[in-house]
């Protein structure tokens, strides 16, 4: 799929090993299994893209119409320093699938059964390194293998050397990982690599039926590589630019190096803003301004607040208030909102990795209260999609964010016809009010928040306020449309 027909979805992501278990229509590959998934032990826990097929139920329920799954192809099976590749990021060759996920068939059997509930399919890959292994060959010396890898040639890499994150040609050129365990660098310059990236990358996706892919490492391979390769790929390409740099992030659409990146600027701002109690919601404010100045397609990033690298949201604070305004930014900020696996299950062990990569299944895939939150942000989100709901000639997704007021600890942003208004005054009740001078709607006029189905009268100027008083807790987000909207809509029955 392309990236015109990305736009307006909405990507869940999971890691294969921990997402779900097999059962008797999806055979373990991992023998034997864990009766219990620690994640501190870092090995594999047994989820397959079979197993994955019998929770899509849970997925799309949620209202997610594309699913994110980790690396597909083949890593080093063996003992590392960092235990064993159960995460799939330690591919030693792209072209062989991971027999540890499941077979060719059992990968076309996971695209089919998304296909066949409308949704997309988005396959993460890995073309920046390879993991290499350091053997003692005699007591005095060390070699690196490289276990299995398609690339063995010296030519294949770039010489030895770890990144300096303070010098650009390093970050491209040097290699990610650790003496522990290097990430070899591909020599993505290689005519041979290329040619063979290329090819392999057309022939996945048309395989099997791939829509999208989430290009690891994207930023330590020189930016022109990635032309070629999503061009070869024919689909929608989002890579991964981790850090806060803004105009470099923003280079791989101004450059056209690829369709798009994740959101990591604005996942700083999301966490400045909300990531505690009363936090810099300046922060969020400026980041969120430049992001929308500095992109020149700002609807197509990805919005996530927690990832397989990044700690648990809950982790970064336990107020469930907090939580539930990021949320809203998250999925109501220009871009595609990205939700990892638990964040819909309040998971909060997980500082770092791997303890950020605990099973689903414990959790038995409850219909809590922040999976109803989440349902209701991908509600909203369809039905102002497809209804075409707009606000002064322009609909949600064709109109860019506008940030309409702010304050040390709230804000109020505009996206078509939805006004965002929230706070990082967290969950204790307060009898505190905000007030949006300017909501764009008139005097008198009615408006609905979404989120509680309430009614709101809107003042002189076209002002409204909220309250963050509620009985039992206080700070919570509000979502506002117009009460004509609000009945056309049909999210909050007969209002
Ligand atoms: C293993 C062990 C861990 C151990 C670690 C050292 O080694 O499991 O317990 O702590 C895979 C596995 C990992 C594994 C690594 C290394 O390989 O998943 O479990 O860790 O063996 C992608 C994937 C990631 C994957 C790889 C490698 C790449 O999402 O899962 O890891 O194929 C860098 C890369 C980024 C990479 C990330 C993990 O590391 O750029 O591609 N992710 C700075 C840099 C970033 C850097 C980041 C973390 O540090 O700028 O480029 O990401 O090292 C902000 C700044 C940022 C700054 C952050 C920390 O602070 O603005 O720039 O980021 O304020
Ligand atoms: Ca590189």
């Amino acid at each position: 799929a392309t990236a015109d027909q990305w736009k307006g979805k909405s990507i869940y992501q999971l890691l294969t090993d921990r997402f779900a278990p097999p059962s008797d229509t999806a055979p373990a590959r991992t023998s034997p299994l864990p009766s219990t998934c620690d994640p501190a032990l870092q090995t594999w826990c047994g989820g397959t893209w079979l197993s994955i097929i019998d929770k899509l139920d849970y997925i799309q329920g949620m209202g997610f119409d594309a699913v994110w799954i980790s690396p597909v192809s083949q890593n080093i099976d063996v003992y590392t320093p960092y235990n064993y590749a159960y995460h799939g990021y330690w591919v030693n060759d792209p072209l062989t699938l991971n027999p540890r996920f499941g077979t060719s068939d059992d990968l076309k059997a996971l695209s089919a059964a998304l296909h066949s509930r409308g949704m997309y399919l988005m396959v993460d890959v890995v073309v920046n390194n390879v993991p290499g292994l350091t053997v003692n060959d005699t007591e005095s010396s060390k070699t690196l293998v490289t276990d299995g890898s398609r690339w063995t040639d010296p030519s294949e890499f770039h010489p030895q050397c770890w990144i300096d994150y303070s010098n650009a040609t390093s970050i491209e050129y040097c290699w990610l990982g650790d003496d522990k365990l290097p990430l070899m660098d591909v020599n993505t310059e290689n005519p041979t690599v290329v040619s063979t990236l290329n090819s392999w990358i057309g022939n996945l996706t048309t395989t099997y039926g791939i829509d999208g892919l989430r290009v690891d490492a994207a930023k330590h391979v020189p930016g022109p590589f990635w032309t070629d390769f999503c061009k070869a790929s024919g689909v929608f390409c989002i890579g991964e630019v981790y850090g806060s740099d803004i105009a470099n992030a923003a280079s791989y659409q101004t450059q056209g190096y690829m369709d798009s990146v994740l959101g990591y600027p604005l996942y700083y701002g999301i966490v400045n803003g909300f990531g505690t109690p009363r936090g810099n919601m300046s922060a969020f404010v400026d980041i969120a301004s430049q992001t929308l100045a500095s992109f020149p397609n700002p609807g197509l990033l990805g919005n996530f607040i927690e990832n397989h690298d990044l700690p648990r949201w809950r982790n970064v604070t336990a107020d469930a208030q907090l939580a539930y305004n990021a949320m809203v930014a998250q999925f109501m900020f220009d871009g595609l909102p990205v939700v990892y696996f638990g964040q819909e299950q309040d998971f909060s062990d997980g500082a770092a990795d791997p303890y950020n990569r605990a099973a689903l299944w414990p959790s038995q895939y409850a219909n809590s209260t922040t999976y109803n939150h989440i349902k209701k942000l991908n509600d909203i989100r369809h039905a102002v999609i497809s209804n075409g709901t707009s606000f002064q000639g322009k609909n949600f997704l064709d109109s860019q964010t506008k940030i309409v007021a702010s304050t040390k600890t709230d804000v109020a942003f505009r996206k078509g016809p939805l006004l965002a208004v929230l706070t990082n005054r967290g969950s204790p009740s307060e009898s505190q009010a905000f007030g949006v001078p300017t909501s764009g709607w008139s005097s008198q006029s009615s408006v609905i928040d979404l989120l509680s189905c309430k009614q709101y009268t809107v003042g002189s100027g076209g002002a409204i306020s909220v309250s963050y008083a509620a009985p039992g807790y206080g700070g919570m987000p509000y979502v506002f449309v117009s009460q004509m909207d609000a009945q056309a809509l049909k999210l909050c029955g007969n209002v």
